[in-house]
């Protein structure tokens, strides 16, 4: 059995959705960062890095979030194309792109422009253009592509949910069409709409006016 211990933020919804998504049955534990529990030395010992998401499965423990879909993805075989094949690494190219920028700039990009607004007027315009590339690169790719690479995969799990995060790094999702179709179609989908509530409700998914 399958434990997640997560919070209700993009990188924690990657792995709900995923989970959802594969159909795999999963024991849900909250881990509020708001309140320091993963700093808890129950929590560091699966997650050393005291970061969410993390897993266990029997007494196997897994911590970040690239990861986990990774294992998740071999476990059921879905979600992933085959091993080695070119669209497997072309797959993993955007899951690592997602890891490298589409995250953690973006998180930047919170931290100034939603949590710290005035502290610093260089780092807001710095990761603002940093995330306004990053959607440039993400709505050219999926001008030629339904998903990011030919079949949904881990890659959009990993992506989607920094996305939905649209209002705290003050992108219209309208400016990136392809994005907008994108995260409109995955946003109707059963294990989004399940996933995104786990392991705290906090409303709907967030949609573009
Ligand atoms: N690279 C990590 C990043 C995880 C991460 O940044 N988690 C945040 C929430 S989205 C967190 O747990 N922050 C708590 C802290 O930094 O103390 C992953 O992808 O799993």
């Amino acid at each position: 059995m399958i434990t997640l211990y997560s919070w209700s933020t993009p990188n924690g919804r990657k792995i709900s959705i995923a989970l959802e998504e594969m159909g795999l049955s999963y024991k849900s534990v909250s881990i509020d960062i708001g309140k320091d529990q993963q700093f808890a030395p129950e929590f560091l010992k699966i997650a050393p890095n005291n970061k969410i998401p993390a897993i266990t499965d029997g007494n196997f423990a897994l911590f970040e979030s690239g990861a986990i879909l990774q294992y998740l993805a071999a476990k059921t075989g879905k979600f992933s194309p085959a091993y080695g094949t070119p669209e497997y690494w072309e797959m993993t190219q955007w899951l690592m792109w997602q890891m490298g920028g589409f995250g953690p700039m973006i998180g930047q990009a919170h931290h100034f422009l939603q949590f710290k607004p005035g502290t610093s007027e260089y780092a807001e315009k710095r990761f603002h253009t940093e995330t306004k590339r990053l959607y440039g690169v993400l709505d050219k790719q999926l001008a030629q592509s339904e998903y990011l690479v030919s079949e949904l995969s881990i890659a959009d799990f990993a992506i989607w949910p920094w996305a939905s995060r649209f209002d705290y790094h003050k992108i219209n999702l309208n400016d990136y069409p392809n994005v907008c179709r994108w995260y409109k179609q995955l946003a109707a989908r059963p294990g989004f709409i399940k996933g995104y509530k786990v392991p705290v409700d906090t409303g709907d998914i967030p949609m573009p006016g």
